[in-house]
């Protein structure tokens, strides 16, 4: 079986399933994690409800707080829109950053014209105060925790079906001064650059600051078209995994280097098994400790969420 790299150290189990939420749930995964002050804080999908064959009857936004960024107390409440807005269907794939204080929300927003990457400010751990959205179709916002060279720094993942034909996407970068007008867009990486992607790649985690550069996570996704049924839905074709790179410091469209071998693969029973869509790998937190060691958070087959730890030098040696 393929193997995530041997820099990577999982916990030997899920960090959060649905058995730690206590109001209905069914998957809980793709959550985003920041630290604020001493504490961790983590906002996590949850698709509760009946499964109808292709989706389920709602998805909600869960808020969990931890000490340890391990062990994980779920709070009852989940998080709601400081205004209703009804052309928004749900709201998903939450990632954080903590910025001066504040907390900021990228998510995917499924709407009734398009899917589309959102940006907001999570007010009291409870609402959600939208400041902008990219146009349709995009999705798999993270921002930068720190302004770079005066301006605020998203990793976006356009959805360009006819140019690129279906399912061809790849990872951009651009800047706003207020996180609300967003321009210079400027490509990143295409999905021909990363060796074990054919399919697609977007951001995943907020990039995390370096002395040699921003180290960087992304998704990257091959399709076997010769792969059935591999979860709860009749087919599920596409294998997920976790790549690293490193970003320049002052220009983040640049790529000082990237590993050209997953970071992280499922790889382990509680990774696999019962899967809603197997072999999905799906970061969207990464947390540098004064020590060095990083946490990376990453939602597996869209069922559970788990995390891993890596040494921050190891990390940046492998892209390298
Ligand atoms: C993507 C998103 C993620 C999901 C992944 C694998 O397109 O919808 O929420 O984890 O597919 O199903």
């Amino acid at each position: 079986m393929e193997k995530s790299s041997d820099i990577i150290r999982k916990l030997d189990r899920p960090v959060l399933t649905k058995a730690d939420v206590p109001y209905p749930a069914e998957l809980v995964f793709n959550a985003g994690v920041c630290k604020s002050g001493e504490k961790y804080v983590m906002v996590f999908r949850n698709d509760y409800g009946a499964f109808d064959g292709s989706k389920f009857d709602g998805t909600s936004l869960g808020i969990a707080f931890s000490d340890d960024g391990i062990k994980w107390d779920v709070c009852d409440t989940v998080i709601s829109l400081c205004e209703e807005n009804p052309e928004i269907k749900r709201i998903y794939d939450p990632r954080l950053t903590a910025i001066d204080g504040e907390i900021f929300i990228c998510f995917a927003c499924d709407t009734k014209h398009g899917l589309l990457g959102g940006v907001g400010k999570l007010h009291e751990f409870k609402e959600i105060e939208i400041l902008s959205f990219l146009p349709p179709d995009n999705r798999n916002l993270a921002l930068f925790p720190e302004k770079i060279s005066g301006n605020y720094v998203l990793l976006e993942r356009p959805m360009p079906v006819y140019s690129r034909g279906k399912d061809r996407f790849d990872m951009w970068v651009c800047e706003s001064p207020d996180l609300i007008h967003w321009g210079d867009h400027k490509l990143i990486m295409g999905v021909e650059d990363v060796p074990f992607a054919d399919n697609k790649i977007g951001p995943a985690a907020p990039p995390v600051k370096t002395e040699e550069g921003w180290l960087t996570l992304f998704h990257a996704v091959e399709r076997d078209l010769s792969r059935g049924k591999n979860g709860w839905e009749d087919k599920w074709q596409k294998i997920y995994r976790a790549g690293i790179m490193l970003l320049d410091l002052d220009d983040p469209s640049k790529i000082i280097g990237k590993s050209d071998k997953p970071l992280i693969v499922c790889d382990r029973d509680f990774e696999l098994k019962n899967g809603f869509r197997k072999d999905v790998i799906f970061p969207g937190g990464m947390i540098l400790e004064d020590s060095g060691e990083v946490k990376i958070y990453y939602g597996a087959s869209d069922m559970v969420e788990c995390l891993a730890f890596a040494d921050v030098k190891e990390l940046i040696s492998l892209c390298r």
